[in-house]
């Protein structure tokens, strides 16, 4: 059975962050197959099928999209039904058919038959090279290649030479560990490789196939008695390399990397390779082309580039990665920044009635297993406001003369989670009450922290609240959750001696900070809204109104 992408809401595509199973794993229902991850959240994708693994058909960093097949999964109950339902059709169709149309494997899918085979791939004819020692594995069991992806780079006292695979196909066995020494025909790898054919041809099931012959191609050294790479003679890079730029001369990098540098438009000489002596690798490029991307907006935009300072020349540093999420959240927050004119405003509300309720209503909800915190009035509070101020529940249309104004009211609210800052949305908040928002904030900052967001979880908002409250501080600069056009801050509430006219009374108060686009949202309107909201919280009789 296809294990597939499900809806993706109004994503189009995902990446692959993390392949949770292997070719031969046994799985169940709802274990994880892959992660997937979105700009906004990172997801387990569960088996909906159980039985075991028999081939993954993506890799890491590849993007997919609904209904991608990410696995197949067979011999689970409910596959084994439909098996003996093929196998009582095969039977049928191999009485009816001539004996040398009998394919044993093969599953018939209409007019063509899809099969899978498992392909040895071989150490090539490589001359009178002596002593070639495996410098390098580019694959481990279970990785899905792709045609001309890398497989092992070999390397005699003469030339290192890289083989690629000829066929897309799933590692079954690697026959090579880095250091062995090899000649012509050790194994490297069994590959299993997807066949569809017409049903009157016949397929072994299993094969044999040396890689291809190999001609050398000049190492970065340059120099007569260093390196040497080889490539493929038969392949069509190796067409494209004979009338190399000038500047791809002393390029190391094999056949895939270099179709992959001319599909993005890279030029390799420019290119810091990572890989062994200095070999460029494909992420090597694809992590050029994300430098660029990220650098050269500022630049094009004529912002002064931050310098970029060795700090080791000061002290010891050590680098670590960041999440995806952080990445990802990042770029978000910068987009906002710098295309929004953000306005900040501040307030307090008084809150003192607001937490003698809400303390009133503990008990009650302990005994409904639900946590009450200020939050849920907040959310309760701004969907009045959004109301009362449409202008704040929408978004500046993209050509620039038009606002999008939502119908709905979906309160994201900001959760941090190990991973990063993520924000999952209260669908259709303005119709539920006080219980059921804070259900809803417990449940999806449950599923946040868990990795347990579902795509939907996280789109369609139309304002967002951060809340720091229970962590401190006394006002802080939300930034917008672009494209929406305000976003409400929340910090810690305090007793403060507020003067009623005659005397000092000791009240709670509550800060509250909100930004907004400046170029849809002018200080006036703002100030509105900040009354509105505050006068409902402090007399939270009119969140009845
Ligand atoms: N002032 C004082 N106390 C507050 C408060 C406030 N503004 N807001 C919440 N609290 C209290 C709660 O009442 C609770 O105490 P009690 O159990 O005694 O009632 C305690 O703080 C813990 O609350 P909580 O954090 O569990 O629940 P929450 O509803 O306030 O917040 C959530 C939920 C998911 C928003 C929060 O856990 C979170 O992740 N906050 C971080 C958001 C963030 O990082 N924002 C920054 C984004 S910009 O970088």
């Amino acid at each position: 059975m296809d294990i597939t992408i499900p809806s993706l809401g109004d994503i189009e595509e995902v990446e692959v962050i993390e392949l949770c199973v292997a070719v031969g794993d046994t799985v169940n229902i709802d274990d994880p197959i892959v992660v997937i991850e979105s700009d906004k959240a990172s997801m387990e994708l569960p088996s909906t099928a159980s039985g075991t693994v028999v081939e993954i058909k993506v890799a890491l960093g590849d993007m997919v999209g609904e209904g991608s097949v990410v696995a197949v999964v067979e011999g689970g109950k409910k596959q084994k039904i439909e098996e003996q339902e093929e196998e009582s059709e095969q039977e049928q169709e191999q009485k009816e058919a001539p004996a040398d149309d009998v394919m044993p494997s093969a599953v018939p899918t209409g007019d063509a038959v899809q099969s899978t085979a498992d392909i040895d791939v071989l150490v090539p004819d490589i001359g009178d090279a002596k002593d070639v020692v495996v410098i390098e594995v580019a694959i481990k069991q279970g990785d899905r290649v792709e045609v001309d992806d890398l497989l092992v780079v070999l390397e005699s006292d003469k030339a290192s030479m890289e083989i690629a695979a000829e066929q897309a196909g799933t590692v079954v066995t690697l026959g090579v560990a880095e250091g062995d020494e090899v000649g012509q025909g050790t194994h490297i790898v069994t590959l299993r490789v997807q066949n569809q054919q017409r049903s009157d041809v016949t397929h072994p099931e299993s094969v044999t196939t040396p890689a291809p012959p190999m001609k050398p191609a000049p190492s970065p050294t340059d120099s007569a008695s260093g390196p040497i790479e080889l490539v493929p003679a038969s392949s069509p890079d190796t067409q494209a390399q004979s009338t190399p730029k000038a500047s791809d001369k002393k390029v190391y990098a094999g056949p895939a990397v270099r179709r992959l540098a001319r599909e993005l438009g890279v030029d390799l000489s420019s290119v810091v390779g990572t890989g062994n002596r200095s070999r460029i690798t494909k992420d090597d490029v694809k992590g050029f082309v994300k430098g660029r991307l990220t650098s050269e907006p500022a630049a094009a935009a004529g912002l002064p580039q931050v310098a970029s300072v060795d700090f080791s020349k000061f002290g010891e540093v050590e680098l670590v990665e960041l999440s995806r999420i952080r990445v990802r959240g990042a770029d978000n927050l910068h987009r906002s920044w710098v295309n929004l004119p953000h306005v900040t405003q501040h307030d307090e509300a008084d809150v003192s009635e607001l937490e003698v309720f809400r303390e009133s209503l503990k008990a009650e909800a302990q005994t409904k297993d639900i946590k009450i915190t200020p939050l849920s009035f907040l959310v309760k509070a701004c969907c009045q406001a959004l109301a009362e101020f449409p202008e704040f529940n929408a978004s500046l249309h993209e050509n620039r003369t038009q606002l999008v104004l939502k119908k709905f009211v979906n309160i994201g609210f900001a959760v941090d989670t190990p991973e990063g800052l993520v924000v999952p949305v209260i669908k259709g908040a303005d119709r539920l009450g006080i219980w059921d928002i804070s259900k809803k904030i417990s449940e999806l900052s449950e599923k946040a922290r868990a990795k347990k967001l579902a795509m939907d979880d996280l789109q369609g908002g139309s304002f967002t609240i951060s809340s720091l409250g229970a962590i401190g501080g006394t006002g802080f600069t939300p930034i917008i959750n672009a494209p929406e056009v305000a976003i409400l801050g929340v910090a810690r509430l305090a007793t403060k001696p507020i003067w009623d006219g005659h005397d000092f009374q000791p009240r709670q108060m509550l800060p509250l900070s909100l930004s907004y686009d400046h170029r849809v949202i002018n200080g006036a309107d703002g100030g509105r809204f900040m009354g509105f909201l505050t006068a409902i919280l402090s007399d939270i009789r009119r969140l009845t109104l």
